[in-house]
């Protein structure tokens, strides 16, 4: 026992020794205001190292990027010459990514301090990808009463030879399947700790003997997609987004990894993602590249079973999101996905208050093609399919939005919490249809 927890120091502490590599980024903000200006953006993430934060990228709406400092006297000039609006936000993200570590280190004191030593270590850390494994297996022996309640299994492996694990919990007698997925991008770090906090709590609910929902859907949830982006996030760059595919095979490259959520096959490559492997949005050398893309496919295309929906939860916006990403025209079926968002996200603020925007990826966010959203309903023929992008808000008035991608872990449980009841909401909202007045088209709710 003591050993474990000194493991788990240990791996917490290792996680936080990457910061150094951010000292010379700065952090900006920058304006559009025509069409010309947004393309401009994109050549500065496609040449110039710039990584770009903020969810929309839309005329009139800022937009938060960070760059190596050595990059920003071209970038503060190309800005100038087109007119472009630039104010520099933070000039050490060292420092930012610091802050919000030290909040999660006062948090984990403050937790154990409280209720006196033990903490489910999944709800006061981000879970490094081991503990993830083992915070699996734990779950899957955690239902005695019911047996094959669970089953844990893996999907397929990635370059660096990581499983890709999944976790099915239901009823052997459930009919209907539901597929979730988490930690597609690498830095999200909210995310997979939101499935594993979902998974805890489906798990509970069968132990207490209110599995409802599970006497219908299996449930199966991928917490990590994205394990060898995750682990080199949490060792070496905090703001890592892609896999960690080498790219020198295809185009000598020294610059690793594709953006998985670019790579997909429908679409591909038609709107929003780089040809370049340095870029944060690099397609892959061809569609379906990756081995995590094809995990995925394949996972969806040969299980024996169909799929009521699929949602895939990223970082952050705090917007309940469904197809097309690829282009702004809408599916036939968009005021079905749209109702169906309304219902989740209104119970998910019953939880905290917490808002979320609703519409199509591409008409709310901006345009982008080879999503894991689209394939799954392009190709995969699922009806209901939504990327979630949890906490924080972009909004520039919302007391958290300057944590972007480093929510501190004090928000593990009320992130955990609210999203668990919006998308319990919505899983009910598929086995009773309910008739619904908001019917709006792109509607932005609350
Ligand atoms: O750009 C993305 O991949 C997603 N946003 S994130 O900041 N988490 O990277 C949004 C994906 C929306 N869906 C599609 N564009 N298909
Ligand atoms: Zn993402």
């Amino acid at each position: 026992m003591l050993f474990k927890v000194y493991l788990t120091w240990v791996l917490a502490t290792l996680s936080h020794a990457n910061n150094h590599f951010y000292k010379g980024h700065e952090l900006i903000r920058v304006l559009p205001k025509t069409n010309e200006h947004l393309r401009l953006i994109h050549h500065f993430e496609d040449n110039y190292g710039v990584d770009r934060w903020s969810e929309v990228l839309q005329v009139n709406r800022d937009i938060k990027m960070s760059l190596p400092r050595k990059q920003l006297p071209k970038i503060r000039k190309l800005c100038k010459q087109y007119g472009i609006d630039m104010k520099i936000l933070n000039n050490n993200l060292e420092k930012l990514i610091q802050s919000s570590d030290d909040i999660s280190k006062q948090h984990k004191t403050r937790t154990r301090r409280a209720i006196k030593h033990f903490t489910p270590p999944h709800l006061v850390d981000y879970l490094r990808y081991d503990q993830i494994v083992q915070f699996l297996n734990q779950q899957h022996r955690r239902s005695p009463t019911y047996r094959n309640f669970t089953s844990l299994f893996s999907i397929g492996t990635t370059h660096e030879n990581r499983s890709i694990w999944t976790i099915r919990i239901g009823k052997p007698t459930a009919r209907r399947n539901i597929l979730m997925d988490c930690g597609i991008h690498a830095r999200e770090f909210i995310s997979p700790s939101t499935c594993l906090y979902m998974i805890d709590k489906l798990i509970e609910e069968v132990n207490n003997g209110r599995p409802s929902l599970l006497s219908v859907f299996n449930i199966y949830i991928i917490p990590l997609l994205n394990p060898d982006g995750y682990e080199y996030a949490q060792t070496e760059r905090r703001m890592w987004r892609k896999n960690r595919s080498p790219n020198g095979i295809h185009y000598r490259s020294n610059c690793m990894g594709v953006d998985l959520n670019r790579n997909f096959g429908y679409h591909w490559m038609e709107n929003g993602a780089s040809m370049n492997p340095c870029s944060e949005t690099y397609a892959g050398p061809h569609q379906d590249s990756e081995p995590e893309t094809r995990s995925l496919q394949r996972f969806i295309n040969q299980s024996p079973r169909s799929w009521d929906a699929y949602l895939t939860f990223h970082s952050y916006g705090q917007y309940w999101i469904y197809p097309w990403g690829f282009a702004l025209h809408m599916p036939d079926d968009y005021r079905e996905l749209n109702n169906k968002a309304v219902i989740g996200s209104e119970a998910l603020k019953r939880v905290n208050g917490t808002l979320y925007k609703i519409g199509s990826a591409a008409n709310l966010l901006y345009e982008s093609a080879g999503g894991s959203d689209d394939w799954a309903k392009g190709v995969g023929q699922i009806k209901y399919v939504y990327t979630v992008e949890l906490r924080p808000s972009d909004d520039m008035n919302d007391a958290h939005a300057h944590f972007a991608f480093m929510l501190p872990t004090t928000f593990i449980e009320p992130v955990g919490q609210e999203t668990y009841a919006g998308v319990k909401e919505f899983l009910r909202s598929l086995i009773i249809p309910r008739k619904s007045k908001l019917l709006v088209k792109n509607q932005k709710t609350m």
